[in-house]
């Protein structure tokens, strides 16, 4: 799992309008309206405004990543939520967020980002949100999925979970990994509950990209998607950071490209801790 450094996060407070403009130009939906979908609908009496996140910084391992909270904060408030970093880190700012009767925290570590509903209990997984947000993104982007074939990089743990929500939306499903087991792996487990016809594996990467012009690039490895073999006009949605595409490939899909680090997953976190 990468850890976000804080170039990949100093700029969100300052151009998430400009952001959410983009994205919605490229997918038709909001930043808002991409996390309520992923999430399901809520209530239809939730007033977010009144709803108070509070964002705590944690010292634990290789310590706060300097201005992740506050992107963090940028983005919550962006959506309408009552946001604040608390003051304190680490179990100080645990009581504080308690003591200022918030509704949400949102906590990460070196190895786990989620979102509490102090309220329902419910807790959120960054990694889960964050699959869920960008296959609505590539739907968007598609039109519809149903029936089409998706090329899945990277067969993890967030893999695996767009594997499921890619598949919830119909999609057929190529399953690419540098590691043949781990194809091997996720492709039997899937196979467990859905169509086995609709998943396949095995296939050297130049095949694989030829074979779909959709892509989920659920990896994290760094410029290893080569531009030559990349359809033009392929609708890309990369979560992972450092993004999987190399400089050719990304100057081929850039348009029809949806990558961010850390807007989508957080946004869906949010919404999916109010959800019933
Ligand atoms: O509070 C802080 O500033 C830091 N403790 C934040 C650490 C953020 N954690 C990461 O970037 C990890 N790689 C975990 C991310 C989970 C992504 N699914």
């Amino acid at each position: 799992m990468t850890r976000l450094k804080t170039d990949d996060i100093m700029n969100i407070p300052a151009t998430i309008q400009g952001y959410d403009q983009v994205l919605k130009a490229k997918t038709g939906l909001s930043l808002k309206e991409i996390a309520l979908e992923a999430a399901g609908d809520l209530r239809s009496d939730t007033q977010i405004d009144r709803l108070k996140v509070a964002i705590i910084p944690v010292t634990t391992g290789q310590g706060v990543i300097d201005g992740f909270a506050k992107a963090v904060q940028s983005i919550a408030s962006h959506l309408g939520f009552s946001a604040f970093v608390t003051e304190f880190p680490d179990v100080r700012g645990l009581a504080e967020a308690y003591n200022k009767n918030s509704d949400l925290i949102m906590i990460a570590d070196d190895h786990c980002f989620v979102a509490i509903n102090l309220r329902s209990r419910l807790v959120i997984d960054n990694t889960k949100a964050t699959a869920a947000g960008y296959v609505v993104a590539l739907k968007q982007m598609s039109g519809s999925l149903n029936d089409k074939t998706v090329l899945l990089i990277g067969a993890g743990q967030m893999g695996s979970f767009a594997a499921e929500g890619l598949l919830q939306y119909g999609a057929r499903l190529i399953i690419y990994d540098s590691s043949k087991e781990a194809e091997a792996l996720l492709t039997h487990k899937l196979t467990d509950s859905y169509d086995e016809n609709k998943v396949s594996f095995g296939y050297n990467f130049e095949r694989a990209l030829n074979m779909s012009s959709l892509i989920f690039d659920a990896s994290s490895g760094g410029g290893f998607i080569p531009g030559e073999f990349i359809q033009d006009k392929s609708i890309v949605a990369a979560p992972g950071i450092p993004m999987g595409l190399s400089w050719c490939a990304f100057s081929k899909v850039h348009s029809t490209l949806v990558h961010d680090p850390l807007q989508i997953g957080v946004a869906t976190m949010l919404f999916q801790a109010l959800s019933e």
